[in-house]
């Protein structure tokens, strides 16, 4: 597992080199934007039984056959593997936008998941819907542009300093793509 500082040790290494003044600049950005990274994490985090829940209820909504007699989240043993199997997915998506890796995401959680997925016949076009609702959710608590009128009673808004969060809001962005990707 390898965060953005082992990261960078590793490429140096494999060159037998030092640390170019690049890579250097892009740790002290790494380092000077920290609260931010932090900020965003803990966004997900802290709503992270809203977002699981929220998700899988979108993804059964739209197809409603999940619930049904043969449907992968029937009976309700299944229906709990799926959000304990959200809870996972995410949890593992803050780690990786903790350590600034995907490393962490590739190696616990998603290396062998499409196989384990197929051997069980979870099917994964409905796991990658509810990945993605769970990016919307994510992204929206991250910049606190969710709307109370979609959130009801549950609805909470982070409060953060605001300010350019354009480049984390990809990074956590392309974790969640990457997990759909590793399904399909
Ligand atoms: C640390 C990393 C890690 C991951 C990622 C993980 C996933 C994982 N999900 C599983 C099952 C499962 N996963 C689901 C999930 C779903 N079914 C659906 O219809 C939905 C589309 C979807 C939820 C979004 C279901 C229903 C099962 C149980 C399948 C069965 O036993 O028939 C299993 C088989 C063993 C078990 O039931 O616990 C594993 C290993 N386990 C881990 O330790």
């Amino acid at each position: 597992m390898l965060d953005a500082f082992s990261r960078a040790v590793v490429a140096a290494d494999a060159k037998t080199g030092t640390l170019s003044s690049s890579e250097i600049s892009a740790l002290r950005s790494f380092v000077s934007e920290g609260n931010k990274r932090l900020d965003a994490v803990n966004a997900i985090a802290s709503n992270a039984s809203c977002i699981v829940s929220d998700a899988i209820a979108g993804m059964i909504c739209e197809n409603q056959g999940l619930i049904q007699a043969g449907g992968n989240c029937y009976p309700n043993r299944r229906m709990a593997a799926c959000l304990r199997d959200g809870e996972i997915v995410l949890r593992y998506v803050t780690y990786a936008l903790l350590a600034g890796d995907a490393s962490v995401l590739d190696d616990r959680c998603l290396n062998g998941l499409k196989e384990t997925y197929a051997a069980l016949g979870v099917p994964t076009t409905s796991t990658a819907r509810a990945v993605q609702i769970m990016k919307a959710s994510s992204l929206a608590h991250v910049n606190d542009t969710n709307s109370e009128a979609a959130g009801g009673k549950r609805y909470r808004r982070m409060g953060s300093a605001q300010g350019d969060c354009s480049a984390l809001t990809a990074e956590a962005a392309s974790y969640f793509d990457r997990v759909i990707s590793a399904l399909s």
